[in-house]
């Protein structure tokens, strides 16, 4: 299986995220990606391809021109910085009342972001837009007809980033952006099986019927991103209907996670899609630190072998998991059971 890397991924580590208002250190580590790298190395079977350069214009499709100006800018102000001078934003303020008005910097960072997990950094830009470039590559390969699965080994994620937004680690939605680049060819299913639900990806197809989006992940109501996620969810417009979650309760384990599965599968076979892309988290294993899920190394095996049923060609895209012990193996065992080398059905 080819495996599209994004090159760019380190420029992109800030110091820490702040929870609660308090500093703490990222779970969101450029180890994330060396984890998993090495781990499909010693597996074998896995071509390792460096994504081309980013293009801002191939993103400014699905995400506002200004919203990537934004991030662009921020980070070019953030590289001059010297001495004391801040090496990340992170916003203090967020929009509020019936016309927020963006002016100045200040309220840029609030209205371009929607947490206080998620700082720019110097080399953010370079990071999120090489994981995009790598996502449409994995896209125009499954297009092309040459590949039936394509991995794309990035981060920062993207499943959180909205059209004008970021927020949960996410800046670019490179699922989206393969997703959408493959919709020109006929109907695509996105599948979150990150633990976190995709909230970006919702909202940039929220309208949309020729795009399905199915997530399983923890309930909001408990997980993050807390303000979206749950079950009544179903789409507006043209897209009622294409927009289906699937929450589930903290210390979900194989017994509950399998019929959700199961349910998010027959729902995107039932829309009959040309093309899957896989939202893919490990922050549903059992090790993970923020997750709360009990799934073990075993079932991503299942879980592959399961997203293998569609029978039709799929890009994974690398969301969460921040237990880089775990990571590769979990990682491995997936794209395993999605080529059908290891893992029965689900
Ligand atoms: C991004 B992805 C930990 C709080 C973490 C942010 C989670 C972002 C998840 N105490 N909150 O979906 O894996
Ligand atoms: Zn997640």
């Amino acid at each position: 299986m080819r495996v599209i890397v994004n090159r760019h991924q380190a420029a992109h580590a800030p110091p820490q995220e702040t929870d609660n208002g308090l500093p703490v250190p990222p779970w969101e580590v450029p180890d994330r990606v060396a984890a998993i790298r090495a781990a499909l190395e010693v597996r074998g079977g896995f071509v390792f391809e460096d994504a081309p350069p980013g293009d801002a214009d191939a993103v400014t499709g699905l995400h506002d021109p200004a919203y990537v100006t934004y991030l662009r800018e921020t980070g070019a102000e953030l590289a001059k910085a010297r001495g004391a001078a801040p090496r990340f934003v992170v916003p203090s303020v967020f929009p509020f009342g019936p016309a927020p008005r963006v002016r100045g910097g200040r309220a840029a960072r609030g209205g371009y972001c929607f947490d206080t997990f998620t700082p720019i950094t110097a080399g953010t830009y370079a990071a999120a837009l090489g994981g995009a470039a790598a996502a449409l590559r994995a896209a125009d390969l499954v297009a092309g007809g040459g590949d039936r699965a394509v991995y794309v080994l990035t981060r920062p994620p993207g499943h959180h980033a909205e059209k004008a937004r970021c927020g949960g680690y996410s800046y670019l939605n490179n699922a989206a952006l393969a997703a959408d680049r493959l919709s020109k060819l006929g109907p695509v299913a996105v599948l979150d099986l990150d633990v976190h639900h995709g909230n970006g990806t919702q909202h940039l197809f929220y309208h949309r019927a020729d795009v399905l989006t199915v997530s399983v992940h923890g309930d909001p109501e408990l997980l993050f991103p807390y303000f979206s996620g749950f079950e009544d969810e179903t789409g507006t417009g043209p897209g009622l209907g294409f927009n289906r979650n699937l929450p589930l309760p903290p210390g979900t384990g194989e017994r509950k996670y399998r019929p959700a599965l199961e349910t998010a599968l027959e729902v995107v076979s039932g829309f009959r899609p040309a093309f899957v892309v896989v939202s893919f988290g490990v922050d549903s294993h059992e090790a993970d630190p923020i997750g709360g899920f009990r799934l073990p190394t075993e079932y991503f095996a299942k879980m592959g072998a399961g997203v293998r049923q569609s029978g039709v060609p799929v890009v994974v895209v690398q969301e969460g998991g921040y237990n880089c012990d775990v990571l590769g193996a979990c990682a491995a065992k997936f794209l395993g059971g999605l080529e059908g080398t290891t893992g029965t059905s689900a």
